[in-house]
Order: C-alpha cells, then sequence, then structure tokens
C-alpha cells in the first residue's frame, strides 16, 4: 500500500485516529454534536426523526471507522475476494442491525433514555432501505450480513435506484402506487465522487489491425454516462468486519459534450441529456417473476455491470499479478441472470483492451463466475431482442455471437448425430425478433450453476437446463439450499425471544451458530420456560393487533389463531387459494346454527404483499381480499371468530414485526413453482407453525423439524404435469366446494362480480394453470387439522418449540459458508485477536 504521508509526520495520526465508542457517555456525546452540528438544532427543536437522524449519524461514523480498517486490513491480506452482484438489495431498515451487530443497542437505549427519548420510536423513524422486491432481493441483504460476520472479503455491487419499491396504499379495496423516494436524509451511504467509471452505450464497433497484424475491435461514438460509486457499511456481528455495498448512481459526465452544447446555445437538449443519464438509476423495476424487456432495464444491467467490473478489474491490477491469477483472486457471483452481460464484459474488457488472445480470456471469465437460478418460471426468464442489443451494445453482441458459435461447435463435435441440440441450446433463439437467451449464456460462461432448494435445483437440472447437463456435466450443477441471518430475523425481529433463548443456552453463541438451537429441545418441559414462550408469543401477537387496529381500524383477537400470509402476490404463490378457503370457512360459520358458532377456533387470516403495478391479476386477488374482508369483518353473525385483514404496504420493517406474531403461516404455490422460499424459515424460526405445498424449501424444512410439525397438503411437483394436461384436454371438473365459494362470489356477496369474473375463469374456463380445484379440498381438509391442533395449545407448543430448535441449517451463514467452499474457493480472513 502506498503511503501518503512520510513517517515522521504520522505521529499525529496515530494520535488522533478515531477509535469507535464503546461507552455510553461516548454516544452522548456524538448525538449531541451531531445535532447540534451536522443538523444544526438543539435540544429544542429535536423530535423524534432528528433524534433518530442524530444517533444514525453517530453509529454511522462507529461503522465507518471499522469499515476503513477492514478495506486495510483485506488489502493487506491480498485474498481472494467474492463480489456479488445482485440488482436488488432489499435492505430494511440499518440503525437497529448497526446498533445490535456492533453489541451497543443496550447502551445506545440508555443514552437515548438520558436524552429524552424511546428508543423503539427512535428506531421507526427509519425509512426503509426497499431496494428490491421480494425474496431474491432480500436473499442477497442476509448474504451480506452474513459475509460480514464470518469475515468473508466480500462486496456488494448493485444500483442505487432514487425510487425503491413503490409504497402500497388500499383504497376502495384498490391497491394505489406511491412512488418510494427514500434518498431524502439517508446517513448510511458514502458518496464517493471520486470513484466514477464512464459507461458507454449504442455507438459503433470498427476493425482494425494493430501493429502486429492482428484484428482488434473498437467500439466508438454513441453516448457517455457516468456511474458514481455510493458506499453503504455492512457491519459483521460480533466482529470489526465492516464490509462495503456498493451502489453505482449515474450522472451525465461532465465532459466536454455537454459542454459543447452549453456554449452553442443549446442549454435544453444539454438538460435533457442530464435527465437522461440520470434516469438510468431512477427506478428499480417493480416486477418480480417477470421479465418484460424494456432497453431501460437492459441499460441498467448494463451501466452496472459495467461499472462494477471496472472497479474489480482496477482493485486486481494494483496487485499487478497476471491475469491468469485473476479467478484465484476474484469470484463473481451473479443473484439470477440480470448481471450476465458481466460475464461478457470481462471477455471485452480482456480481448479488446487487455488484448488477451480469445481463448486465454475465455479460460479466465469461465471460472470466475458463478450463477445462481432463482425460477423455473418461463415469464421470468431472461430474453434480450437482439435487434435491441445490438443497438445498444453492439459489441457485446458481437462478442455473444463468437461465445455462441465456439460453443455450439463444442457441441456438435461431442454430439454429432443429435439434430435438434444446437437450435434447443443455442444461445440465440431464432425467433422474430431473434432474441438472446441470458440463462444459457450465465451457464456457459460460469463454472458452477446452482438452484436455491434441493427440488428447485432438481427441477433446473431435468426440465429448463436438461440439456446443458448432458453437455456440461452434472458437476457443473449444484444446490445451495437458501437460509436467512438470524440476527435480524430472531434477535432483531423478536428480541424477547432471543433473549428467552439465551437465557437457556447460556448467552447469545447461537446467533452465530444456529445449529446450537437443538439444546432447546432439552427444555421443551421446562415449565417456566414454556409459560414464557407462550407469553412472547401473545405480546407478539398483542403488538401487530395493535398495529392492525391503527391501519386499519379493524380489532382483532390477540388469542385468535393468527394466520398469516405475506409475500408478493402472484398467482403461482395462490393468495388466491387462501382467500378461496377464507370464503368456505364464512360460508361455513353462517350455515352454522348460532349455538354450534362456539366450537370453530377463532382465526385472523392475515394477507400482506405488493402486485407488480402491471400484474392485473394480481391486483384482482388484492382487490377480492379486502371486498371479503369487509364483509366478514361487519358481519355481526361472524363476530370474533373470523377477521380478514390485509396489512398495507408489505416491507422489510413489517416482516419483522409480521413474522414473530403468527401462529401459521402460508407457503402454498403449486409444487414446483416457488423456488425456495424464505420467509418459511422466518416464521418458523420465530415460533410460528407452517401450512404449505411440497415446494420449494418446505420439503427440506420438513425433513429438518419432522413432518409431525407441519401441516402439508396438495399434489406433488411430479403430478402437475399430468393434471394440466388433463386439464387442458377438457377433464376438469371444478372442486365442489370451491363451486359454492365461486357461487357466494357470483351471487353479489363480495360486491359485482364483474370484478371477479376473471380471476374466477382462470380457475373454471382457462384449465386452472395454477391447480387451485385440485388441491382446493386438500387443503381445506389440511386447514381443520391446523384447527384441531391449535386446540390443544400444549401440543401446538411442543411443536413449535420442537420447530424452533431444529432450525440451524437455515442460517445465511450455512449458505455463505456452503458457496465460499463449493464454488467460490473463498477463504474466511484470519482475525487474529481481534474476533474473540
Ligand atoms: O427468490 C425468489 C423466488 O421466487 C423464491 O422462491 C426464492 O426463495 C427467492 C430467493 O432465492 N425470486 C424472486 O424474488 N425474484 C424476483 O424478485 C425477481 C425480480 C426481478 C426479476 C425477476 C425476478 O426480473
Amino acid at each position: 500500500v502506498e503511503a501518503t504521508i512520510p513517517e515522521p509526520l504520522r505521529e499525529a495520526w496515530r494520535k488522533y485516529s478515531a477509535k469507535p465508542f464503546t461507552q455510553k457517555s461516548e454516544i452522548e456525546l456524538e448525538f449531541v454534536r451531531h445535532i447540534e452540528t451536522t443538523l444544526a438544532r438543539s435540544l429544542f427543536n429535536c423530535d423524534e426523526l432528528a433524534a433518530y437522524s442524530g444517533i444514525a449519524l453517530a453509529f454511522r461514523d462507529r461503522l465507518i471507522i471499522e469499515w476503513n480498517k477492514t478495506q486495510q486490513r483485506q488489502t493487506f491480506a491480498d485474498q481472494k475476494r467474492i463480489y456479488y452482484l445482485s440488482l436488488e438489495f432489499l435492505m430494511g431498515r440499518a440503525l437497529d442491525n448497526a446498533m445490535l451487530n456492533v453489541g451497543l443497542k443496550d447502551v445506545a437505549k440508555e443514552a437515548l433514555g438520558d436524552l429524552g427519548f424511546r428508543i423503539e420510536d427512535v428506531i421507526s423513524q427509519e425509512h426503509d432501505a426497499a431496494l428490491g422486491n421480494g425474496g431474491l432481493g432480500r436473499l442477497a441483504a442476509c448474504f451480506l450480513d452474513s459475509m460480514a460476520t464470518l469475515n468473508y472479503p466480500a462486496w456488494g455491487y448493485g444500483l442505487r435506484y432514487r425510487y425503491g419499491i413503490f409504497k402500497q396504499e388500499i383504497v376502495d379495496g384498490y391497491q394505489v402506487e406511491i412512488p418510494d423516494y427514500w434518498l431524502d436524509f439517508n446517513p448510511w451511504e458514502f458518496p464517493r465522487h471520486d470513484i466514477t467509471v464512464n459507461v458507454q452505450f449504442y455507438g459503433t464497433v470498427n476493425k482494425q489491425r494493430d501493429t502486429q497484424g492482428r484484428t482488434t475491435h473498437i467500439w466508438q461514438g454513441g453516448e457517455t454516462v457516468q456511474a458514481v460509486a455510493y458506499d453503504v457499511p455492512i457491519p459483521g456481528y460480533g466482529t470489526p468486519t465492516t464490509n462495503n455495498l456498493r451502489l453505482w448512481s449515474s450522472k451525465a459526465t461532465s465532459g466536454e459534450f455537454n459542454f459543447q452544447k452549453f456554449n452553442a446555445g443549446d442549454y435544453e437538449s444539454a438538460v435533457a441529456d442530464e435527465q437522461r443519464a440520470e434516469t438510468i438509476s431512477a427506478v428499480l423495476y417493480p416486477n418480480d417473476n417477470l421479465e418484460r424487456g424494456k432497453e431501460l432495464r437492459l441499460k441498467q444491467q448494463y451501466f452496472w455491470c459495467a461499472a462494477s467490473l471496472y472497479d474489480i478489474v482496477r482493485r486486481f491490477k494494483k496487485t499487478k499479478r497476471a491475469w491468469n491469477e485473476f479467478p484465484d483472486q476474484v469470484a463473481i457471483q451473479l443473484n439470477d441472470t440480470h448481471p450476465t452481460l458481466a460475464i461478457v464484459e470481462l471477455q471485452r474488457i480482456l480481448v479488446d483492451i487487455e488484448v488477451l488472445e480469445w481463448d486465454e480470456a475465455w479460460h479466465i471469465v469461465t471460472h470466475t463466475f458463478g450463477y445462481t437460478n432463482h425460477t423455473v418460471l418461463p415469464e421470468a426468464l431472461e430474453k434480450w431482442s437482439v435487434p435491441m442489443m445490438q443497438n445498444l451494445l453492439p459489441r457485446h453482441l458481437q462478442i455473444i455471437y463468437d461465445i455462441n458459435l465456439f460453443f455450439l461447435q463444442s457441441v456438435e463435435k461431442r454430439f454429432p448425430t443429435d439434430r435438434d441440440i444446437l437450435a434447443r441450446v443455442s444461445i440465440i433463439e431464432e425467433s422474430h425478433p431473434k432474441m438472446v437467451r441470458m440463462a444459457y449464456l450465465a451457464i456457459i460462461g460460469s463454472q458452477k450453476v446452482n438452484g436455491v432448494a434441493e427440488l428447485h435445483s432438481d427441477l433446473i437440472k431435468t426440465t429448463i437446463f436438461k440439456d446443458f447437463v448432458d453437455i456440461c456435466g452434472p458437476d457443473k450443477f449444484t444446490n445451495v439450499t437458501n437460509g436467512i441471518t438470524p440476527r435480524r430475523w430472531l434477535h432483531q425481529a423478536n428480541p424477547r425471544l432471543s433473549e428467552l433463548i439465551a437465557s437457556k443456552l447460556g448467552g447469545y453463541g447461537f446467533l452465530k451458530d444456529l445449529a446450537l438451537l437443538e439444546e432447546l429441545e432439552d427444555f421443551i418441559n421446562d415449565k417456566e420456560f414454556r409459560k414464557s414462550w407462550v407469553e412472547i408469543k401473545l405480546m407478539n401477537k398483542t403488538r401487530l393487533a395493535k398495529h392492525i387496529k391503527e391501519a386499519t381500524g379493524y380489532q382483532v383477537n390477540p388469542n385468535a389463531l393468527f394466520d398469516v400470509q405475506v409475500k408478493r402476490i402472484h398467482e403461482y404463490k395462490r393468495q388466491q387459494l387462501n382467500i378461496f378457503g377464507v370464503i368456505h370457512r364464512y360460508l361455513a360459520i353462517k350455515a352454522m346454527d348460532p349455538k354450534e358458532r362456539a366450537k370453530p377456533v377463532p382465526r385472523v387470516s392475515i394477507f400482506g404483499g405488493k402486485a407488480a403495478p402491471g400484474y392485473w391479476m394480481a391486483k384482482t386477488i388484492i382487490h377480492l381480499i379486502n371486498k371479503v374482508a369487509s364483509v366478514i369483518n361487519n358481519d355481526p353473525d361472524v363476530g370474533d371468530l373470523l377477521k380478514v385483514i390485509f396489512v398495507a404496504d408489505y416491507n422489510v420493517s413489517k416482516a419483522e414485526m409480521i413474522c414473530p406474531a403468527s401462529d401459521i403461516s402460508e407457503h402454498i404455490s403449486t409444487a414446483g413453482t416457488e423456488a425456495s422460499g424464505t420467509s418459511n424459515m422466518k416464521f418458523v424460526l420465530n415460533g410460528g407453525l407452517i401450512i404449505g405445498t411440497c415446494d420449494g424449501a418446505n420439503i427440506e424444512i420438513t425433513r429438518e423439524i419432522g413432518e409431525q410439525n407441519i401441516f402439508l397438503f396438495g399434489n406433488l411437483a411430479e403430478d402437475v404435469e399430468e393434471l394440466r394436461h388433463r386439464h387442458y384436454y377438457g377433464d376438469f371438473k371444478l372442486d365442489m366446494h370451491l363451486a359454492k365459494v365461486f357461487d357466494a362470489i357470483k351471487g353479489g356477496m363480495f360486491g359485482p362480480p364483474d370484478d371477479f369474473a376473471a380471476l374466477l375463469s382462470s380457475v373454471e374456463s382457462h384449465s386452472d394453470y395454477y391447480l387451485v380445484s385440485d388441491d382446493f379440498l386438500s387443503y381445506i381438509e389440511t386447514q381443520e387439522l391446523v384447527d384441531e391442533a391449535f386446540r390443544n395449545q400444549d401440543e401446538w407448543t411442543d411443536k413449535c418449540i420442537t420447530s424452533v430448535a431444529r432450525m440451524g441449517f437455515f442460517s445465511s451463514d450455512r449458505v455463505i459458508t456452503e458457496y465460499a467452499e463449493s464454488i467460490w474457493n473463498v477463504e474466511q480472513l484470519d482475525m487474529g485477536k481481534e474476533n474473540e
């Protein structure tokens, strides 16, 4: 590391170099200093928002001290680094997490108390960092937490969207989207105006011969946009390691281009250029599991890949190593196909700029990348039109064609008799227009491809990527079952439960080694422990009930069974199955003799989740849920027996409140469609049970916790194709119980039936693609088993405690360790004494 300050002058640096605070008085000092100077306020106008700002700035400073040291340590260690490329990082709030991870929340609570604030009120002032849609983005956030906690030298790379996922309001039962402008005050980011990359688009490619007679490609002209780095510190739990999440923001290049226009008096068009440049990082696309092929999205992808790769290569080049050592120093993980252009960009850098031979470059590339697939849904598999790519990234398209050519040649050699295989596995789909299949490119350019749960990883090998298993061999394909960080999803979301567990296990070691939870089973008959366990669940439910009352006006009984389904609204996730089940229950209650009505177990059905703004069917499902809610919740015959709640604007912070408050949660996707699911893990870890299909990680959760502790129902993945086939050829009969539910809807019980006609007909007359009718009977019968089980509170508690004790496998620490060992080949940094 080159030193700018010569040795004799470093004394003062050593003396005054900032030390991370540990004491209450130091936090108070920093808090007041920030309020009075950074924010120019005083004790006379310090409201809760200002208090949040003050304490957040104090903790930010503390993180940045460790961040600096971590970067130095990692540079000296000179080890292989992990680069996690994700278009989404669904971080949620940072303050609570930062305080807990550095182990100072209790101290901060006292400090804030001394200064006149309640820590909960201050924490809740923070705006969620919502740069993601759902599971994929949240997984990336959990991984950052685990990589820092495990002392891996790791960087996240993403986009700094000005608008995160929209805020959802429910107006007259309909979803309304409100822009999420979240950057007004964001103390967690550091603008790095000195770290910029110019990214090129459009233009033309010219061939030239260099002095050695080689053909080189010059990509010229077009437009250039500047990427500016914004760094977000990621503190590990119980370790000084503080890693970096680098988010790129787009702006117009400050170069002559604009200047010339200004000088020529073309003020308007100069400003328009500026706005066009800023548009690139303006907004997160709000679709989950859908790709719509918009040019701006492709621009986002290339902008972010190019800037990140430039940064990674620059860091590598500082080590002065030979290029063939690149894969020993750099592991790049692609979070789905969104960053696949990084493969092409690295090949371009190596061949066009660093003038390596094609084969040598390609060897480096294919030993650097790993690709994680998150879906088998056909509408989510990314494809880009060739003409669009030709226009936007002409050189990249050429490289893709070359990659494809060499690949197809090798396939042809190995499978000379298979006439169709080339068309099937070609990166270019021969459609009109032609399309670039990004998943195929990602597979060909990576050393490993993984799915996110066992069933899913098996499915990709036998369905969408089958040919590639034959071509590349089975070893290229692997499984890494998802996990969640126990820091946020237990300790932060459910501090009381975390404390109770710690009191039994002799400390918080389980937060770093979740397998330790298994010792909880020893306490299953401990009366005091069980009592506290039950009390904590009730407190968490009461807290949610309070939120529900404030947000919806509905009063729910915390002693009722809380039945929760919160996740993005999607037909494959089958919120429609759930709400049809609720209607079935309602009809049953209405049909009862009033004296009988004491019998059913009181239930609160809680829904939450956003629909993609253009996904009309998903919006219809939200509308139906809200209509059903307003009918049932106002029906005096029903009272506390059944309540239906739609929690608006489901996000990470709401999840932290909702997961600890559930008795049963629903993970009821059509078998074979949900790659993994991760909220299933969050709910069980917080002492709730699951009703679910044999899909995604539900299967492995069952294996871990035991099938007596989960309510599984429905058809299996292996039967889905056959059932769909039968429907399609006319053999379809609506389930009789579901038919009654449909009759009620069609009779106008929940408002104009026309509002829901398309939803019903997706089941009745359009071959029921998601098998709602096929699974309905099994679903409602299993819900009755849930009621039965809940009646016996003691046994229910047994199930919950046992399940929590067996959830160790689902820590994202285990997941990261698996990636590190089997895909990245990266070592943890040796922290010596520091980590004790
Ligand atoms: O990734 C989810 C899967 O549906 C879920 O089963 C899995 O647990 C999770 C983590 O592996 N996938 C997503 O959340 N996908 C997206 O959000 C998405 C966003 C933009 C896209 C495509 C998919 O263009």
